[in-house]
C-alpha cells in the first residue's frame, strides 16, 4: 500500500522515529538518490562500477539512472536505491542558538532601552582567502536578503562591512580601531577544512589582542553550525536559512545578558 493512500492513524503506526529512514513514496522504503563523478570513461563497465559503489554506500538494489560523459576520462552518475541504514531520531541532540527572533524594529527598541551606548558597533567580513561576499552582504547590506533587511538598515546598529579576502590581522586591527562590540566572520569555502584553520587563527588573534572578553565573536556560512562555532571558541554560529534579524536578536540579547552578569558595566 502506498503511504499516500494511508489515513493518518495508519501513517503514524508505520512511522518509527527510533528507526527513521528516508521516504520515497512509501513509509520506510528508504529510497534515496546519490550523484557522483568517477575518473573513468563512460561505458558499460563504468556503469557497473557506479552500481557496485552505490551498493557499498548502503543502497539495496541500486539502479544507475544516469551516466553522463563529462570528459574523455570522467563520467557523472546518478544512482538510486533503498538505504539499508536508519537513525534513532529520538536520541539526537543538537546545539542551536536559542533565541526567539525579533523584528528589526524590536531589536532597535531593545538597543534604545537596554543598551547603555547609543549604538552597537558591528564589523563584518569574509576573512582569509575566502572570496565569497554574498553571505556576509545578505546579513549586512542595507537592502537585505530574502525579505530580511540587513544590519546597515538598523537605526541603532553601526555596521561596517569590510568585504572579502580580508586578512585576519587586518580585520582584528579594524575591530580595535572601530571599538567594535561584535565581529561577524563569513566562511564559505570548506575544502580541506580551510575554514577551520582560518576561524581558529582569528580566535587566537582576538585573544592575543586582549579583546576576546570585550566582543561577541560570531561566524556564519552555509556549512557553519552553532555547534562547530562553539567548538572553535566562537559565541555563536549561523548557517543556511539564517538572516540579519536572527543574528541581530542574538547579539543584542547576549550584550544585555553579559551586562547584567557584570553588574551593569
Ligand atoms: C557565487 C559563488 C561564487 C562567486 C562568489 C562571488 C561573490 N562576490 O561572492 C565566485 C565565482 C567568485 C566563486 C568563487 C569560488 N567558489 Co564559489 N560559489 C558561489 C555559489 C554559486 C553561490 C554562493 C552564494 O552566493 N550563496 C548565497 C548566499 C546568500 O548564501 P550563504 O553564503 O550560504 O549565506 C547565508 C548563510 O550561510 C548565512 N551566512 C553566511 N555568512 C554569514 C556570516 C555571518 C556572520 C552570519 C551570521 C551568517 C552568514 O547567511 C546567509 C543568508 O542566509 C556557490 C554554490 C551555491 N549554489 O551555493 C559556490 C561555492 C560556494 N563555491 C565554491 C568554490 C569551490 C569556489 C572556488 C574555490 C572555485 C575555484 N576553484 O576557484 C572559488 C573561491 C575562491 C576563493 N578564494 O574564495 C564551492 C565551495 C565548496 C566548499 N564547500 O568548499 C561552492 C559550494 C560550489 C560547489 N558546489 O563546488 N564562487
Amino acid at each position: 500500500m502506498s503511504g499516500y493512500s494511508m489515513n493518518s492513524a495508519e501513517f503514524d503506526k508505520s512511522l518509527d522515529l527510533t528507526k527513521l529512514k528516508p521516504y520515497g513514496d512509501t513509509m520506510n522504503d528508504g529510497k534515496v538518490q546519490v550523484s557522483f563523478t568517477l575518473p573513468i570513461k563512460n561505458d558499460e563497465k563504468a556503469t557497473e562500477a557506479a552500481k557496485i559503489l552505490a551498493g557499498k554506500m548502503g543502497l539495496k538494489d541500486p539502479v544507475v539512472a544516469l551516466s553522463r560523459t563529462l570528459d574523455k576520462e570522467f563520467t557523472f552518475f546518478v544512482a538510486y536505491g533503498s538505504l539499508i541504514h536508519d537513525v534513532n531520531y529520538n536520541d539526537i541532540k543538537v546545539t542551536t542558538v536559542e533565541v526567539d527572533t525579533l523584528s528589526m524594529q524590536e531589536v532597535d527598541k531593545l538597543i534604545e532601552e537596554e543598551v547603555l551606548e547609543k549604538t552597537v558597533v558591528v564589523i563584518g567580513a569574509s576573512t582569509g582567502t575566502d572570496a565569497h561576499t554574498v553571505g556576509i552582504d545578505a546579513i549586512m547590506n542595507m537592502k537585505g536578503y530574502a525579505g530580511h533587511y540587513g544590519l546597515e538598515r538598523y537605526k541603532n546598529i553601526e555596521a561596517y562591512n569590510i568585504g572579502s579576502q580580508v586578512p585576519n590581522i587586518e580585520f582584528v586591527r579594524k575591530a580595535v580601531e572601530l571599538k567594535a562590540d561584535v565581529l561577524l566572520v563569513s566562511q564559505t569555502v570548506t575544502q580541506k577544512d580551510v575554514h577551520i584553520k582560518n576561524l581558529t587563527d582569528l580566535v587566537e588573534m582576538v585573544e592575543a589582542e586582549g579583546i576576546r572578553d570585550k566582543v561577541l565573536l560570531i561566524c556564519g556560512g552555509p556549512r557553519i553550525s552553532h555547534q562547530l562555532a562553539k567548538e572553535l571558541g566562537y559565541d555563536a554560529g549561523f548557517g543556511f536559512g539564517k538572516f540579519a534579524d536572527d543574528v541581530a536578536t542574538f547579539m543584542v540579547k547576549e550584550i544585555i545578558k553579559r551586562r547584567e552578569i557584570n553588574g551593569g558595566e
